[in-house]
């Protein structure tokens, strides 16, 4: 055989076994068509999910958007349209228009505040693409302007904190009206903020406690230096630090150190008490072990998991909850209180060894 014929024969047989491949996989197509036709099949077949997160203020922001991006992959079936909105609303919905105008199959929404959504959840089903809620809730007329929502009681994790705050107190024998507390708020109008806060304010109510202010700190860890330093200058007799995500906690532990004062839970001794939610990075368990900070509330953002778990239910055509909370846990580095007990409910305290 020449040469010539033996690269023709082997040719062809290449292309005849080619062939064979796709008859077997996806009918006869050609195989010069075969790859690119099996190219666009597989991306036609991707599920396709826009998602606007709020931005990227935190830690536990930072595991939010890590835990969607890591679901939501191509070898999993999904392209992932990702938009960061740097805090904005307004970034928020124009992300969801254009998610309109592509088409997409779903989308997420992490929205920054409760309300503002109705008209932009309106285009959304007109389009009839599903919408889910994730993390904070959204406050519109209509409750099937979005599908489902996914998140923390937020106001469970409030009463927990405060619950632990009276226990010790009680404990430590340390009378209520020596409490005084200020509250570094989260980003204003968030379904985190209101909850907290107004878990917060209850038991401020309930227990006698003294609340000198409510601040707001925006979570992240800049502003909570900053509001906490300016309110040590302005109240001398603060002992409780009550911050509605770590990060903020992380800035009161700078501003209370650099003033020369100590925190610690021995109010008694002076230290200024922190408390704060999340306990999501190494540095807030760290702190929390070495008594930095007292109690964590626990705010779990492993949140991408269950949203592909309610879009898989979607479409199979099941109908998820319409609510779904999370279980969290409270964490703290002191074994005095090793429970707290809310509306006939344990909750274990997870005590950090040192
Ligand atoms: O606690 C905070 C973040 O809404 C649960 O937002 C979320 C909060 C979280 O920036 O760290």
């Amino acid at each position: 055989m020449s040469k010539k014929i033996l690269i023709i024969v082997l040719t062809i047989s290449l292309v005849m076994m080619m062939a064979g491949c796709s008859l077997i996989e996806s009918g006869p197509v050609s195989s010069f068509d075969m790859e690119s036709e099996s190219e666009t099949e597989s991306e036609e077949d991707l599920i396709v999910v826009g998602f606007s997160q709020v931005g990227a203020e935190s830690d536990w922001r930072k595991a939010n958007t890590e835990s969607m991006l890591s679901t939501f992959t191509k070898e999993k079936g999904y392209e992932l349209i990702y938009e960061d909105a740097q805090q904005k609303q307004q970034n928020q919905i124009t992300a969801i228009r254009t998610f309109i105008q592509r088409e997409v199959d779903y989308i997420v929404l992490a929205p920054v505040t409760e309300d503002g959504w109705d008209t932009v959840l309106s285009e959304a089903k007109e389009a009839q693409i599903p919408v889910i809620i994730v993390d904070r809730m959204v406050n519109v007329e209509d409750p099937e302007l979005f599908e489902c929502w996914v998140g923390s009681d937020f106001e469970l994790e409030g009463r927990k904190v405060c619950e632990w705050i009276r226990a010790y107190l009680e404990y430590k024998e340390i009378p209520a009206e020596e409490v005084n507390i200020v509250d570094i708020q989260g980003t204003l109008g968030a379904s985190s903020q209101i909850g907290r806060t107004r878990g917060l304010k209850d038991a401020v109510r309930a227990n006698g406690w003294n609340l000198l202010e409510e601040a707001a700190g925006e979570y992240t860890q800049a502003k909570g230096r900053e509001v906490t330093s300016r309110l040590l200058r302005k109240y001398d007799n603060i002992n409780v630090v009550y911050c509605e995500n770590d990060n903020e906690a992380f800035g009161a532990i700078e501003a209370i150190e650099a003033s020369g004062r100590r925190v610690g839970s021995n109010i008694s001794r002076g230290q200024i008490m922190v408390v704060s939610f999340d306990g999501v990075s190494d540095q807030a368990i760290e702190y929390a072990r070495k008594g930095k900070i007292s109690c964590i509330g626990e705010c779990n953002p492993l949140h991408g998991p269950r949203v592909e778990k309610i879009i898989r239910d979607l479409e199979e055509g099941r109908t998820p909850d319409k609510y779904e909370y999370v279980d969290e846990n409270v964490f703290s580095g002191d074994i005095s209180i090793t429970s707290i007990n809310l509306d006939e409910t344990v909750y274990t305290v997870t005590i950090l060894g040192k």
